[in-house]
């Protein structure tokens, strides 16, 4: 399967580019009208990646609104509520962060300096780059530090993460394990996703009263960060985070190289140095991944999904690996009919719609097919690139979409999607 379509008709530009323009709230895009009316920030991150070929000016706008919601620590919440809308749970009273921009009170996979040094090398005015690069370099070098400090205040070299939500994976069946040892919220509350997607293809309620637990948890403990460290209930090793975080922190120090900025350039090398030499023990040799890690019982989370062959997009790899990875991506692309689908299809746990356990996500296959690339896999980068584009083309411009049948599942005219389309569907691999 997978392999089918000879021909891949070209995407539609025109329609990428009015989801985009539908989507702008006016310096930050949402991810989907209804279902998400905030700025997300992953979401946001890639967004710019497509409104660098529309409007270069926008492009730039998008991460300067992002980074006006940054904490006075150094996070950038993975929300923030500019306006109200009541169409979304939970809002900004439940997070109860206080912020001067309502916000969540975590973080997403910080993939930010990757899509801005992809701006900034795709962009025609590059004094205008320049003069935004100035303003965002010490917020994108403050956030990288905040992920070392407190996700790692041991320097182990692996970040850690305390709430699937964090890992923009949010129901991947890698958390089942720690998520299920957390207890649920017992108040009643209406969940807004259900009345925009179908009930198959979003998480289940137990899922969703864990969610709110560990948001409460931060709340009623002050967002101490100690605290929290020493006592989250949920507390894991993001294989997808940290190869993201790696990637964007080789590509920041390239970004301060180009507008001469030192600033913490020396630390960040250090850190980079102990992930690239923790890795190695997340590595499976038995199923070719690096796999999820639970810190509060020491065990490994076993199962395959796209965030367990990251590393080739953080360059976290060696040589053997990358080949082991690569063989895997190329058995997984034969398993399903469209696109490397988010979780390995002979899990018992594949669900081939519903969120994270099965479907295929544009935006992360880009990532995969970049890091295949980078270690010389080129087949692989285009077998992903014209699988994804066939997505597309097929079913339209959807959050993800059923890796066994193509058909588009969640939210429709979705930006990440739609820009994913403009930046690397719409161009050879
Ligand atoms: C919670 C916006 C976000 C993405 C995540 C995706 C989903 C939110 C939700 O939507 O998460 O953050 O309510 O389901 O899992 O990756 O950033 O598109």
């Amino acid at each position: 399967m997978n392999e089918t379509a000879r021909e891949h008709p070209p995407v539609d530009i025109d329609a990428a580019t009015a989801i985009l323009r539908q989507n702008d709230r006016g310096g930050y895009t949402i991810p989907t009208d209804g279902l998400y009316p905030f700025q997300w920030s992953w979401d946001s991150a890639i967004t710019g990646l497509g409104w660098i070929s529309i409007y270069e000016p926008r492009a730039w706008q998008e991460a300067e609104t992002m980074f006006r919601g940054q904490w006075d620590n150094g996070t950038v919440p993975h929300i923030l509520f500019h306006k109200g809308a009541e169409s979304y749970f939970p809002g900004p009273d439940v997070w109860g962060s206080g912020t001067k921009i309502p916000s969540s009170a975590i973080s997403q996979p910080p993939v930010w300096a990757t899509t801005i040094r992809f701006m900034y090398e795709a962009c025609r005015d590059k004094s205008l780059a320049i003069e935004n690069l100035r303003a965002l370099l010490p917020k994108l070098m403050a956030y990288h530090e905040w992920w070392y400090r407190e996700r790692d205040p041991g320097n182990t070299g692996l970040v850690c993460s305390y709430h699937p939500w964090e890992s923009g994976m949010d129901n991947s069946p890698a958390w089942d394990k720690p998520l299920g040892v957390v207890p649920g919220v017992s108040w009643v509350y209406k969940r807004r996703d259900l009345g925009h997607v179908d009930a198959e293809q979003r998480p289940h309620k137990p899922e969703y009263d864990r969610y709110l637990y560990l948001v409460d948890f931060y709340k009623d403990h002050g967002f101490d960060s100690q605290y929290i460290y020493d006592n989250c209930p949920y507390k894991v090793i993001d294989v997808g985070i940290v190869s993201i975080l790696q990637r964007a922190g080789t590509d920041l120090i390239e970004l301060c190289r180009i507008a001469d900025y030192e600033d913490g350039v020396e630390e960040l090398q250090t850190e980079l140095e102990r992930t690239r030499s923790a890795i190695s023990k997340l590595w499976s040799s038995e199923r070719c991944c690096f796999f999820n890690h639970d810190l509060i019982t020491g065990q490994a989370l076993d199962e395959v999904t796209t965030a367990t062959v990251l590393p080739l997009f953080g360059g976290l790899a060696d040589k053997e690996q990358a080949a082991a990875m690569a063989a895997l991506i190329d058995e997984w692309l034969g398993a399903t009919k469209v696109g490397l689908s988010s979780t390995h299809p002979s899990s018992p746990r594949y669900e081939s719609q519903r969120y994270w356990r099965g479907p295929v996500w544009i935006h992360i296959n880009w990532m995969i097919a970049l890091g295949a690339a980078d270690y010389g896999y080129s087949a692989i980068a285009r077998r992903l690139q014209d699988a994804a584009r066939d997505c597309v083309t097929a079913a339209g411009f959807w959050e993800y979409f059923d890796a066994d049948t193509g058909d588009g599942c969640g939210g429709d005219n979705f930006s990440w999607t739609a820009a994913t389309a403009l930046f690397w569907l719409s161009k050879p691999a």
